[in-house]
Formats: C-alpha cells, sequence, structure tokens
C-alpha cells in the first residue's frame, strides 16, 4: 500500500479541543494513516493512502468540522 504524506495549513485551531476535533473528523474517512496536529503552528499532517482518499476529501472534512484550510 502506497502512503502519502501532505501538510494542511489550519486556521481556526484555538485549544486541544479544536485539534482533537480535527483528528477525529479527517481520521474517520478511509484510507487515512496518521493524523498530527499542530496547534501553535496552525498545521494538520496527514498521512493517507491515495488510493483510498484524495486531499480534496481531507481539506472537505476539515472544513466540515469547522475550521478553514488556508
Ligand atoms: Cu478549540
Amino acid at each position: 500500500m502506497a502512503v502519502e504524506s501532505k501538510t494542511f495549513q489550519v486556521e481556526g485551531m484555538s485549544c486541544m479541543h479544536c485539534v482533537h476535533a480535527i483528528k477525529t473528523a479527517v481520521g474517520s474517512l478511509p484510507g487515512i494513516s496518521k493524523v498530527e496536529v499542530d496547534l501553535m503552528g496552525k498545521k494538520a499532517e496527514v498521512t493517507f493512502d491515495p488510493a483510498q482518499v484524495d486531499t480534496r476529501s481531507i481539506i472537505e472534512k476539515i472544513v466540515e468540522a469547522g475550521y478553514e484550510v488556508a
């Protein structure tokens, strides 16, 4: 299984609850193997299988959770 890693710039996170919300939302998608969120750096690094999920779905999931992807 080929795995890809991509870092997204996330706006609107203010606390650990936000970090958890993004991890849970993105983690619910198929093909996600890891979600690392950097609150201060406003970043989310997602490791995923591009055959199962694409970056657009990941961005949509973050937006759906109430945050913005720059
Ligand atoms: Cu928060």
